[in-house]
């Protein structure tokens, strides 16, 4: 019974930091922030302001029926708002969209009218470590990948190292 009253603290802590991880090894992109998928946001700055890795969701939060979520095929679709190529069409008024590699995604409203008004924003999506998708010199090519990785171990090292003290002080 002291056992648990003991660990009790300690493993809440654990569960808090592993919740932590989690949180930041993928996010969740509110598209158009608090006002939501709506045809008064200026989608391009709001996107402009954030990093979109590969993990993370986009959520658009809408009135349904007022508007959908109309994915297109790319930056042609895109500009001239060409609605009958999409690639995939959402309703309902909250839809998740998983972002699973990196890449350009180009999102749209499928309303009549409301793409040309504006109500239109492209994603684009950089890999898990950070980098985007575009390759840099060829000579940091090697070297890149496992310095990222070394980093991820070394943080976890030091959680672990965090949690054994911890678990020290209280025995
Ligand atoms: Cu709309």
């Amino acid at each position: 019974m002291e056992v648990s009253t003991r660990f009790g603290p300690l493993l809440l802590l654990i569960l808090a930091a592993a919740l932590l991880c989690r949180e930041a090894l993928a996010a969740k992109h509110v598209v158009g922030g608090s006002q939501g998928w709506d045809e008064s946001v200026d989608f391009d700055s709001w996107a402009s302001a954030r990093i979109f890795k590969v993990g993370d969701e986009l959520e658009f939060k809408y009135t349904a029926g007022l508007h959908s979520v109309v994915e297109l095929a790319g930056e042609s679709a895109y500009k001239s708002c060409d609605i009958g190529s999409a690639l995939d069409s959402l309703n309902g008024g909250s839809n998740t969209v998983k972002l699973s590699k990196s890449g350009t995604r180009y999102f749209t409203c499928g309303t009549p009218g409301h793409c040309e008004q504006g109500m239109k924003v492209k994603i684009t999506t950089a890999a898990a470590d950070g980098s985007s998708s575009t390759t840099t010199s060829p000579s940091s090519k090697g070297a890149a990948p496992s310095t990222s990785a070394a980093s991820a171990h070394v943080q976890f090292l030091g959680f672990f190292a965090l949690v054994a003290s911890l678990l020290v002080s209280l025995i």
